[in-house]
């Protein structure tokens, strides 16, 4: 056993605020937490190395629930164009956009996507990040979603971070295809492969005016539901299609960006459990002024969550820190908000049980910070202020 003292806890684990503990004690047993509670009522048959922190506060490791991190190339010039006036509707309309990081992921190497995706998540962990999700859709051909799917699960073999994969074959048509022809002739034939090969643990889809449908999305959630795999959605970024509506009715784990969500949506979350996960670095990133609705998500009681959304185009943002400073700034979340966002709801956006709170029996996954409030943590921009990160007990 290892006993963490001179700590202060924030356990997330009541269902709202930081679940503080101050002079707290967690008491772990391999990879897992054993006993947590004040310093003073550790039992006394506990012993094991015991590691002193000054009084640094402890909460879960954060959890990055939303990334498209595997990918090649780059988008500075359509930063350029949008920053000359033309707008992420009319770039990827006219060939850029996502359809032109397909074009460079497909021309990368696997061992090259995995050194630049490598460098990436390296930055997530020095930042306390011990869960990452990570989603396929700059291949839209079989062998490339395949590719970027292996590479994912190549990070969690090198990296000491628990990877979860997204199928995301949904997320444009190439260049040239029928969106019809390519959900059923591309895009569901590599989602049975992919999972085949064990490299999907969940199926996502973008359901917008620039990509799918409800109803091509519910083809590819059809398939998913008779592979015995969870759902989620990115619906409602750049406009209200139902997106939002159909993945409650497919019992989602989550519906990610969500401004153009309406009360009535907030209220079909609530019912079906799905988290709603907040993407202010897209928001910011396209200049966008439509918030999501955080006071309709509060009053139905909807769990939230906020993420990077890390991709090439639309958000390059290489910070979960920074994404919780301006969920908090931009969207209105509070501090407790945006950390139960990158912990306990962020497990859950991934239909995670076993992680994202301090409490006994969930895995030893925890970030110790040079901070003794968590409102810190989302209160400062740009800096990082991990001490260590504990993932799987290992300190
Ligand atoms: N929504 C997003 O914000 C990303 N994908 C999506 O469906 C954008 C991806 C990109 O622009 O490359
Ligand atoms: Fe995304």
């Amino acid at each position: 056993m290892k006993i963490i003292q001179d700590i202060t806890l924030a356990t997330l684990a009541a269902p709202t605020g930081y679940g503080l503990l101050p002079d707290g004690a967690i008491v772990l047993d391999g990879e897992t937490i054993h006993w947590v509670g004040p310093r003073a009522d550790l039992p006394a048959g506990i012993t094991g190395e015991r590691h002193g922190f000054d009084g640094r506060l402890v909460t879960p490791a954060l959890i990055d629930c939303h990334t498209h991190l595997v990918f090649g190339g780059h988008r500075a010039r359509e930063f350029e164009m949008r920053l000359e006036g033309a707008s992420y509707e009319e770039i990827a309309r006219a060939g850029g956009g996502i359809v032109s990081t397909v074009s460079a992921t497909r021309d990368a190497s696997e061992t090259a996507l995995l050194a630049e995706a490598l460098t990436r998540v390296d930055r997530l962990i020095g930042e306390g990040v011990g869960t990452v999700e990570i989603k396929s859709g700059y291949g839209l051909d079989h062998e490339t979603e395949l590719k970027m799917l292996r590479v994912a699960r190549a990070i969690g073999r090198e990296r000491p971070v628990q990877v979860q994969t997204s199928f995301l074959g949904a997320h444009a048509t190439p260049a040239g295809a029928d969106p019809d022809i390519y959900i059923d002739e591309t895009c569901i034939p590599a989602l049975r492969a992919a999972h085949g090969e064990g490299l999907v643990d969940a199926v996502d889809g973008f359901c917008e005016g620039i990509a799918f449908s409800p109803d091509q999305i519910a083809r590819v959630f059809d398939v998913a539901k008779t592979l015995g795999l969870p759902v989620k959605l990115h619906a409602e970024q750049l406009s209200h299609l139902g997106g939002t509506a159909l993945a409650a009715q497919h019992g989602a784990i989550s519906v990610d960006h969500v401004e153009y969500a309406t009360g009535d949506d907030a209220a079909a979350l609530a019912r079906s459990g799905t988290v709603a996960v907040m993407l202010p670095g897209a928001f910011y990133t396209l200049h966008e002024t439509q918030k999501p609705p955080i006071e309709a998500f509060r009053k139905h009681g909807v769990p939230m969550a906020v993420a990077t959304d890390w991709n090439p185009g639309s958000s390059p943002l290489g910070s979960l820190l920074l994404a919780m400073n301006m969920a908090a700034t931009l969207f209105g979340m509070t501090p407790a908000e945006t950390l139960a966002g990158t912990t306990r709801n962020a497990a859950r956006a991934l239909g995670l049980t076993d992680r994202g709170q301090i409490v006994p029996g969930l895995r030893a996954d925890l970030a110790i910070w040079d901070v003794t409030d968590p409102a810190e943590l989302s209160y400062r921009i740009g800096q990082n202020p991990l001490h260590k990160r504990i993932f799987g007990g290992a300190l």
